[in-house]
């Protein structure tokens, strides 16, 4: 510290930072020539951007310092949000809206010559995520720098995000997003905090100085992690905090010993491996099991992240963990980063020497857990052997929990082995499996839902052995989306009219919205609130032309499902809806219609066989509709190709209507049906995860309510007969009939045999025809309803006005009043 001060290489001798668009300005040209070498103006637009980029940072940089020495100073309690996905999209106009410089840079760039859009666009999306729980990340992330939460994300910098979808004759191909390509300004190197990761090799005993039995990991191949540091601006209020992800790179010292051998290719060849961890995200949102490469990423994370943690206690309080767990709190996104369990205890007591139940003590009460899925074959499980062959010393650690806990309930409940055989985290069989979802919460604190349902359902199936062990360690966190991104950033008209009618209190304060229910009756409001809603479906329908080569009528009603294709979430039961309008309009039973265009947008795991033929389907489907001259204008059809943050930014704005159509109790809870409710859509929905909140809040009469309930589809299953079902639905039938007389694969007899099958096979999970009636009664209310445009559009406010809870603000202040507990931070 001392020797910064002499030199003044110190935050408060830099130079100051003019705000004005003038300073600005010149802070581009200077970055444009000095930063970036670029010397004739008719260079690219991405060192436009990068220019414009780096003048941003600039403003950022002073904060972030200051945040970590506030931090510092403070030494207060601090929570670290461990998590495989951080869905973070573009950086540069979140940062101008956070720092307040809207106004200045657009001045700036319009002074220069250049274009706002364009500059924004310029920037590739950080896609480091698959969907929901990652772009949940981002949006906690957010929230907890505008409200000054000491909080670090911690993450895997991978090389290659999300793959780039493409369609090829309506079918999906995947390309590798290589989004570093081009640089990334947003992110610094801290190679000086360089993190050695163990992999394989073995456990070995010895007696300390003591005489004390000890285990150490030895004959490890090691892995260095190198931090990279991503600044999160909080909204307006100075704090900067960090988001550090982890790269993977060989160690020199492997390479010299392969050198010595005499095989320096071979050697430089092998640090292949090591870099391959940290390459590519993988592209499952569900589950895929078993993959070695994934449980690498895994303890990579893990491991580098606690390190960090770590090596920051013992600098500022030496090897004395007495108060560790008062200061410390890991939040598990996921059972992703669970191994953090294990390599916790494994540091305590390999590392500084603490005994089991000193260390368990402070591991059991650090770490909180968030589960995500109801879905029983989505939850995680390792097998033994290569959790072992790969992390040895850590499976001794999980013999032992598991150990220990299965004494704990031989204590409780007394010859009951059933129950053991349950609740162990080693699941017996063929191959024994590590279950992650077990050690994690056997390994917690905290355990906790995501949407009051889904809480609800945990305890009273998953996970109902838990709770009856442990129940005050269960809780429910109903989710939240950022306002900030997802409506001052990307609805910019009707941000600027609810804060010229309320003020911009929402924009930290999202209850405030609720004043805003008034102004449905105020018809000056309304005609400025269609005006907005108007200029987003013109801008959309600008998008989709070019994106898909549709005409969208902006006077139709904009009916929008875009989320990952899974058969859960139910994209078919849209389609099947599509096709029933299709043939109404080829009856000629349109009277009084109303006109759709049909959005459908969403990547689906490159292995998973039936949600890419689901794409190829709405493809077809489209193609016929949309050049059929007796539909014209009345129904169109999109795909909209690789969907992803900065679409929804165009997306979500200019939508009408939701779709939230899961089968009752297997949607987590959604994040995307609290996005389009900020923005003004009317949700039609199942009573599923955060949808029931969402009717809560908004009202019964303000939403499109269908379908069974998750307690209906439990009992349904058992005498399930979607035959009959159809049969007896003259309308399905024919839906049916067009599909399976291949009305929409004419060159491809049979294409959608798999989806027909699917739909009308017993054993059908997701139960689609059994929601058919009801959801196409439901949208025949809608389209009734969008017929009255006055009544529609003061449904449209409401749902904006009584969309408070779900901003991430209040989901964040929730997990810190009954989970973290930190304390704000003051610059
Ligand atoms: C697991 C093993 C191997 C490889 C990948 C994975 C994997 C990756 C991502 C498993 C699951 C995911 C993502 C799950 C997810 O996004 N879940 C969603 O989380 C949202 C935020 O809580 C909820 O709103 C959604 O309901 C839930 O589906």
């Amino acid at each position: 510290m001392s020797e910064h001060t002499e030199t003044r290489l110190n935050i408060m001798d830099a130079p100051a930072l003019s705000t004005s668009s003038e300073g600005l300005a010149k802070g581009i040209q200077r970055h444009y020539v000095r930063t970036l070498g670029v010397h004739h103006a008719g260079s690219s637009n991405h060192y436009k951007y990068q220019a414009l980029a780096y003048t941003i940072r600039d403003h950022l940089m002073e904060s972030w310092q200051l945040t970590k020495k506030a931090n510092h100073m403070k030494s207060g309690k601090r929570a670290y949000y461990l998590s495989l996905e951080f869905l973070m999209g573009r950086a540069l106009g979140n940062a101008i809206l956070n720092l307040g410089l809207d106004e200045q840079a657009t001045k700036a760039l319009h002074d220069l010559g250049l274009d706002f859009e364009e500059m924004i666009d310029e920037e590739h999306d950080a896609g480091l995520g698959n969907g929901g729980l990652g772009r949940l990340a981002a949006c906690f992330v957010d929230s907890c720098a505008t409200l000054k939460l000491p909080v670090t994300g911690y993450g895997i910098r991978y090389e290659y995000g999300m793959f780039r979808q493409h369609i090829v004759d309506g079918n999906q191909a995947e390309e590798p997003d290589h989004w570093l390509r081009d640089g990334n300004v947003w992110e610094l190197e801290r190679p000086e905090y360089t993190q050695h990761i163990h992999f394989g090799g073995r456990t070995e005993r010895f007696h300390d100085e003591n005489g004390v039995v000890r285990s150490r990991w030895v004959d490890s191949q090691d892995v260095l992690a190198v931090p990279f540091d991503t600044p999160i601006p909080g909204f307006k209020n100075r704090s900067v905090n960090t988001l550090r992800l982890w790269k993977s790179a060989a160690t020199d010292e492997f390479d010299l010993g392969e050198f010595n051998a005499g095989s320096y290719p071979e050697s430089v060849a092998a640090k292949n491996e090591a870099e391959h961890i940290s390459m590519v995200l993988y592209p499952n949102d569900a589950s895929e099991n078993g993959k070695e490469l994934r449980l690498r990423q895994q303890y990579f994370l893990a491991s580098a992240s606690i390190k960090d943690v770590l090596r920051q206690w013992v600098e500022q309080h030496g090897v004395d963990f007495s108060l560790f767990a008062e200061k410390n709190v890991f939040q598990l996104n996921d059972t992703h980063p669970t191994v953090s369990v294990a390599e916790l205890m494994r540091l305590l007591m390999d590392e500084y020497r603490l005994e089991w139940d000193a260390a368990w003590a402070i591991t059991s009460k650090t770490m909180a857990y968030t589960n995500h899925t109801l879905l029983p074959e989505a939850l995680e499980r390792w097998p033994v052997y290569l959790f072992g062959r790969l992390l040895p010393r850590l499976l001794d650690i999980v013999y032992e929990i598991n150990a220990r806990f299965l004494s704990e309930i031989a204590k409780k409940w007394p010859g009951d082995v059933e129950r053991q055989r349950r609740m162990s985290i080693i699941e017996e069989g063929e191959t024994q499996q590590i279950r992650m979802a077990y050690l994690a919460i056997v390994g917690s604190f905290s355990v906790n839902g995501v949407a009051q349902l889904h809480s609800d359902l945990l305890v009273e199936g998953l996970f109902s052995d838990f709770y009856a062990m442990w129940p005050e360690k269960f809780n429910n966190k109903t989710n939240g989306v950022t306002q900030r991104r997802w409506m001052a950033w990307c609805n910019k008209s009707m941000s600027q009219l609810i804060t010229d009618t309320i003020g911009d209190a929402w924009i930290t304060k999202l209850d405030a919205l609720k004043q805003l229910v008034p102004y449905a009756d105020d018809a000056a409001f309304c005609k400025k609130w269609v005006a907005c809603k108007r200029q987003n479906k013109e801008r959309l329908a600008r998008l989709v032309e070019e994106e898909c080569g549709v005409i969208f009528n902006p006077d139709a009603m904009f009916d929008i499902q875009v989320k990952r294709i899974h058969e859960y979430k139910r994209q078919l039961l849209n389609v099947l809806h599509v096709i029933h309008l299709y043939d109404r309009i080829k009856r000629g039973d349109t009277e009084n219609w109303t006109p759709r265009c049909v959005l459908i947008g969403g990547k689906a795991a490159p292995g998973y066989y039936i949600a890419k033929k689901i794409i190829k389907l709405i493809n077809n489907v489209a193609e016929v509709v949309n050049n059929d001259p007796d539909v014209g204008d009345k129904l169109k059809l999109v795909f909209f190709p690789n969907y992803r943050v900065s679409a929804m930014e165009v997306i979500c704005p200019a939508a009408d209507l939701s779709e939230q159509i899961s089968t009752a109790g297997k949607e987590a809870s959604g994040t995307g049906n609290m996005k389009f409710m900020m923005n003004g859509a009317l949700t039609i929905g199942t009573l599923d995860g955060a949808n029931i909140e969402i009717r809560e809040e908004v009202g019964d009469e303000n939403f499109f309510l269908f379908g069974l309930t998750a307690e209906e589809v439990d009992k349904a299953h058992s005498n399930y007969d979607p035959n009959a079902v159809i049969a007896a639905d003259e309308d399905f039938r024919r839906v049916m009939e067009l599909l399976e007389c291949g009305h929409f694969s004419q060159f491809e007899p049979g294409l959608f045999s798999s989806i027909t099958h699917a739909i009308r096979s017993d054993d059908d999970p997701w139960l689609v025809a059994a929601d058919f009636r009801s959801y196409v009664d439901a949208q025949q209310q809608a389209s009734e309803a969008y017929k009255d445009q006055k009544s529609w559009q003061r449904m449209s406010i409401f749902n904006t006005a009584y969309s408070g809870k779900f901003s991430t603000d209040r989901t964040m202040e929730d997990y810190n009043r009954d989970i973290w507990k930190l304390e704000p931070v003051e610059l």
